[in-house]
């Protein structure tokens, strides 16, 4: 049931308008031309299925596209239909290469695509298994706002809210988010977050009153990432896995070019790990690697100027790790 193994969808996605910062966008094309494609071709003997665009969809005029304001809400919605109708098109993309029995890396764009990366995973997957895949979400932030709670109005702090049905389609635009079918969305108790250190306060509400599973920076320093993935892997058990990694929860000294980098992160050592660890247990169905801002440069003293190009090289050791590189 599991898809080929050497058979590799890719889905580019140049998408910037979950958040605040433009740039983001430009990470698929940083990616590429970085050589991740000819590693996972040559090096690691993938078959790579890509129609050989970085999806554009920035171009969207955002005037065209209001805040959306939100009875109770905090601060409104931003980019909303843009985000909503890209994340549609991503979600049936995504779907089509899994449905055709293959791996399916997304290379982002901001962490919004995953609403539409994780829907249309769990539709195929679920369609051709039987089985609910898991989704291991690697972050600094647990991006599970809902519109309601959300103090930035940033889609991206939002999607598991959408994706786990904690938050619907808004009834001030029902059109919003209104295409996520039951057969999109995860079960909260599916989820398991690895690396947070900066969650909002009332999505350590939803975390508790759900009982999602989650380690924190906290506990893989208590534990050491060994056992924290021990107890990541154990908890998943057998089923498919959809790996979200943003490249925010590696620590700024890895991957300075972020949106929104947070101190005292993983180490690129131990990210890695967590894509080994996903790798060996032969379930991974999907990898997302979102949130690479390559015009970002990140604290010069740290990288002299370098910020960008580490933080891609970050990116494309994360997707090696994840697709086989460390095996003997
Ligand atoms: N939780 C905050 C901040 C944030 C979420 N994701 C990122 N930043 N990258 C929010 O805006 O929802
Ligand atoms: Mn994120
Ligand atoms: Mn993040």
């Amino acid at each position: 049931y599991l898809p080929d193994p050497k058979q590799l969808g890719i889905v580019a996605v140049g998408f910037s308008l979950g958040q605040g910062k433009i740039g983001v966008d430009a990470a698929p094309k940083a990616l590429i031309e970085a050589g991740l494609f000819t590693q996972l071709s040559d090096d690691l003997d993938f078959t790579i299925h890509h129609d050989g665009k970085v999806h554009d969809y920035c171009s969207v005029i955002p005037s065209s596209d209001p805040p959306l304001h939100i009875a109770g809400g905090k601060a409104p919605m931003l980019n909303p239909r843009t985000v909503s109708n890209v994340t549609r098109e991503i979600s049936k993309q995504v779907y089509t290469q899994a449905a055709a029995g293959r791996l399916v890396l997304t290379l982002g764009g901001d962490h919004s695509i995953a609403v539409g990366t994780v829907s249309g995973i769990h539709k195929a997957v679920t369609e051709r298994t039987g089985q609910e895949p898991y989704v291991i979400w690697v972050d600094a932030h647990a991006d599970i706002n809902t519109p309601i709670v959300s103090g930035s109005g940033n889609i991206h702090g939002m999607p598991l809210a959408f994706l786990t049905n904690l938050a619907s389609a808004p009834k001030e635009d029902p059109e919003v988010f209104g295409w996520l079918e039951n057969t999109h969305k995860i079960d909260p108790k599916k989820l398991v977050y690895i690396g947070l250190r900066d969650v909002d306060k009332a999505e350590k509400k939803i975390l508790r009153e759900h009982g999602i599973k989650a380690f924190s920076m906290h506990d893989v320093d208590r534990w050491g990432i060994g056992r924290v993935m021990d107890m990541v892997m154990e908890y998943v058990g057998n089923a498919p896995i959809h790996l979200s990694f943003d490249v925010d929860a590696l620590d700024p000294l890895w991957a300075p070019s972020t949106g929104t980098p947070v101190r005292g992160g993983l180490t690129l050592r131990e990210g890695d790990f967590i894509c080994e660890c996903v790798h060996a247990s032969g379930n991974l169905v999907a990898m997302d690697l979102v949130e690479v801002n390559p015009h970002i440069e990140g604290e010069p003293q740290i990288v002299q100027g370098l910020g960008a190009q580490e933080t891609v090289r970050a990116g494309c050791s994360l997707v090696r790790c994840a697709l086989g590189e460390s095996l003997l």
